[in-house]
């Protein structure tokens, strides 16, 4: 038998190439195949789109061959394992990436080049996988890429959702939402596995049993929808290691409800198997707040529930002891978002495994961790006890379980003190009673991370201050970070090319502490001359895209000024509004010869708003009325232009952040967790304008505060402000420019009340107007600083060279290390 397997193992190899070649020739001609076969189209007539599903083809069979390899290194070296669950992840485009990543792009740009296409061409014809809203989700895109980079043993789940997050279009300055349908054209970078599925059960009822003469509980569910995974290849830069992001879709389970059927009703009964499918449908478009709606929670669990099984047939195959799982496992949870996990494995444990209560809870604190995204309290997510209990009815009995237990450990601990013990219980009890994620996550989790260094200090001494008291040594945080891959190497070729010149080596792509090595020539004059032609070719590319998006023509001369993220009330996008009409204002009442020494600048602002967040509407509507004013007034011409990019999402801000010269994080302190937007233009050079608030107060100890442009009220300070209500002192210019609005100056005079409103009266729960003045100061900082040419490029190239520090293969190492205690897996070249 063993010498028919061999024969059979060499014909194999002599049929097929052990691995694919990469020389041009090669590419060309796999190209080529994939016109032909994958594509089908005739290979003397593609065009630019078919180019681009061949060569995608073509690249994911490079992928597919690592991953394989990858999977099954793993496999054999059996290491402890990091299983990262997130219900959402940005990762936008692949292509380059990818091409980048596997250490092909310039082997694959000759190939292209041979058959008459242009690699950025082709690469433009990728849509964006938007499968997240906003930080959090980009933070795990990120962080998959470093998990691949470093070697570690890892692998990500999600949910595959058909509508990913909406696109934004504006009509008449107003925000339309349209569904992101994004499989449309296929998905070249996904591998369907309608082998890898699982049975995923909903609603039913608990019945007690008796098995081996135990009394217990048992689960009758009532309905069951079948998960199928989706596998998606994350390639390590300069290694092999292809990890794996397994994306759950649902789809009709294989068991037919044979009453339907039977009664004749063949076709109701085929569309309502039809309707399973509806769970994976659509993401949710609000960050933050997903409180207590049955679709979400049906989302949560199917995606939980599959993955578990597919974690625990894994750990199986290899071990038959459960008390091995902790060392084989580490389980992280994104946020609550995917933390019925917990209640789960305890499930699973407890009434499939039979492995008792205490011995399964002693497994299941050991595994899962732990991250917050946020800082506000009323931003945690609850589901209500109802909801719970018809959906997942012996997951409720888990919940109460555990929290009995819990309270009363917690007694023994700190007494009888009932309003204490009421703040701390996961179930909150009230007109509706509701299960606390945070607290369930808590509770059960040995690690709970924040993702700066002022949010665990928040989360120490507000947010979750009863639970530090209780137990200080589960409490972490690692700072956020982002991949230099993506936001340097992929989106800023140029100035990549110039770093690794200047630095004598591409080493700093896997070691951006390199960076730092640029400190030394900030003041070179060559150095500068050479930045500041990358910053103009890039700053050319995105006025390219402005004047094609809104039809603005904007001066190179001017500073790009840029505010691209959510729009929140918190992120205070309507300062930078009011701070830019107080600008309008000035030019408009200025002499002319005074206008000789106004700095030029240009205004852009992007972001999605919730769909059903007014507020945020109402801000982007009055941008584009601004915008309308500003743009259109011959008074101003290039000294400022305000431009609102639509439909924001990773490729713009690819092509946005590499092009600008200042970025505004400008947060109300207290109030950003972390941030990473920061650290994608600080890497680009871009100068922060920014509040203390989330890591740019890590940033500023990085790069000095004499490298960028601080102000507004500080943590401490902020609720001192807030006290005073009315009698907080404002500005009359921050009154004049909100009472331009109020007056119609922009139109819209109605529609605008209530947006006045939230900033007047004492009802300035932001802190614009006590913030404006210095905000308005330091704007003009930056104005000065930009016209010392010389000074202001120094600035620029220590903000690159102080980035280190934010790269996610920091964050990565440390959470390997301090929370889920898993080595690199390096598989062999
Ligand atoms: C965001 C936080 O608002 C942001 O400060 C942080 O940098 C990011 O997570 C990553 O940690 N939160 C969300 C969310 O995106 O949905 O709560």
């Amino acid at each position: 038998v063993a010498g028919d397997r061999r024969a059979k193992a060499e014909r194999m190899f002599e049929l097929m190439d052990v691995f694919l070649k990469n020389d041009p020739i090669s590419l060309e001609k796999d190209i080529l195949y994939h016109v032909e076969y994958t594509v089908a189209r005739s290979r003397f007539n593609f065009d630019d789109f078919e180019a681009y599903q061949a060569l995608s083809h073509s690249v994911r069979d490079r992928l597919i061959e690592r991953w394989h390899d990858t999977q099954q290194y793993f496999k054999k070296k059996d290491p402890k394992r990091l299983y990262f669950l997130s219900l959402e992840f940005l990762m936008g485009r692949s292509l380059s990436n990818s091409v980048i990543n596997l250490g092909i792009r310039d082997q694959y740009a000759a190939a292209l080049r041979q058959l008459g296409f242009e690699f950025e061409v082709l690469a433009e014809q990728e849509g964006d996988a938007a499968l997240g809203n906003g930080g959090l989700a980009r933070l795990s895109a990120c962080q998959m890429d470093s998990l691949a980079t470093l070697d570690y043993p890892a692998m990500g789940y999600g949910l595959r959702y058909q509508y990913g997050l909406f696109r934004q279009i504006i009509l008449d300055g107003f925000q339309h939402e349209q569904p992101d349908y994004w499989l449309n054209f296929g998905n070249p970078w996904e591998i369907e596995r309608v082998h890898v599925s699982y049975a995923v059960k909903f609603y039913g009822t608990v019945e007690e049993q008796i098995l081996n003469a135990e009394k217990c509980n048992i689960w009758v569910p009532g309905e069951t929808v079948e998960a199928v995974a989706y596998d998606n290849p994350i390639p390590g830069y300069g290694t092999r290691n292809t990890i794996n992001l397994r994306l759950w879709a649902a789809k009709p389970s294989g068991q037919y409800d044979m009453e339907s059927y039977n009664t004749g009703d063949y076709i109701n009964a085929v569309v309502n198997r039809q309707k399973a499918e509806t769970i994976s449908n659509v993401l949710y478009p609000d960050d933050r707040s997903y409180q207590g709606k049955e679709l979400r929670l049906k989302q949560q669990y199917f995606f939980v529930s599959a993955s578990l099984q597919d974690i625990i047939r894994r750990f199986k195959d290899v071990h038959d002891n459960f008390d091995d799982f902790p060392g084989k496992v580490a389980l992280q949870l994104n946020d609550t978002h995917p933390s019925l996990a917990i209640v789960e494995l305890m499930r699973v444990l407890v009434d499939e495994e039979r492995l008792g209560w205490d011995r399964a809870w002693d497994i299941v604190c050991k595994t899962f961790c732990f991250t917050t995204h946020t800082v506000l309290p009323e931003a945690l997510e609850k589901i209500p006890v109802d909801l719970l209990g018809s959906l997942l009815p012996r997951h409720l009995q888990i919940i109460y379980d555990i929290n009995f237990n819990f309270v009363e450990e917690l007694k023994k601990r700190i007494g009888l003190d009932y309003s204490r013990l009421s703040l701390m219980s996961i179930v909150e009890e009230g007109a509706v009673k509701n299960i606390r994620m945070a607290n369930l996550s808590i509770v059960c989790c040995h690690t709970i991370n924040g993702v700066s260094r002022v949010h665990a200090e928040l989360l120490k001494k507000r947010v979750f201050k009863d639970f530090y008291e209780l137990w200080p040594q589960k409490f972490q945080y690692k700072t956020n970070g982002v991949t230099q891959r993506r936001w340097i190497v992929v989106s800023n070729p140029n100035l990549c090319a110039l770093v690794s010149k200047w630095l004598g080596t591409e080493a700093w792509i896997c070691n951006v502490d390199l960076l730092a090595g640029l400190q030394e020539f900030a003041s070179n004059p060559d150095l500068q001359q050479e930045w500041k032609m990358v910053k103009t070719v890039n700053k050319m590319r995105l006025a390219e895209y402005i004047e094609a998006m809104s039809g603005v023509k904007v001066s190179l001369d001017a500073m790009f000024d840029v505010q691209i993220k959510r729009i929140h009330e918190y992120k205070r996008q309507l300062l930078n509004i009011l701070g830019i009409i107080h600008r309008y204002d000035c030019i408009k009442n200025m002499e002319k010869s005074d206008k000789r020494k106004v700095v030029p600048r240009v205004c852009i602002l992007g972001g999605k708003a919730a769909p059903g967040y007014e507020i945020a509407k109402k801000i982007i509507k009055l941008c584009h009325a601004v915008a309308e004013k500003v743009n259109n007034d011959a008074d101003i011409g290039d000294l400022l232009k305000l431009v609102f990019i639509p439909d924001y999402n990773v490729s713009v801000a690819e092509l946005v952040i590499p092009g600008s010269d200042l970025s505004q994080h400008i947060s109300t302190a207290g109030h950003e967790a972390s941030g990473t937007g920061s650290m994608k233009f600080l890497m680009n050079g871009c100068l922060l304008l920014a509040t203390a608030d989330g890591s740019t107060v890590e940033i500023i100890d990085e790069i000095g505060a004499d490298n960028m442009f601080l102000f507004g009220a500080k943590m401490n300070e902020v609720s001192t402000l807030r006290d005073k209500g009315a009698a907080l002192k404002v500005p009359l210019q921050f009154a004049r420019v909100v009472r331009m609005v109020r007056d119609g100056y922009f139109g819209f005079k109605d529609y605008f009340k209530s947006l006045c409103d939230t900033v007047e009266d004492g009802r300035d729960f932001y802190l614009l107007g006590h913030d404006f003045s210095s905000y308005l100061e330091t704007q003009a900082a930056a104005d000065r600083a930009f016209v010392d040419q010389e000074k202001w490029t120094r600035m620029s190239i220590l903000s690159t060279a102080g980035s280190g520090r934010f790269s996610s293969d920091r964050t990565i190492e440390e959470y390997a290390e301090k929370t889920w205690g898993i080595e690199p897996c390096k598989c062999p070249s």
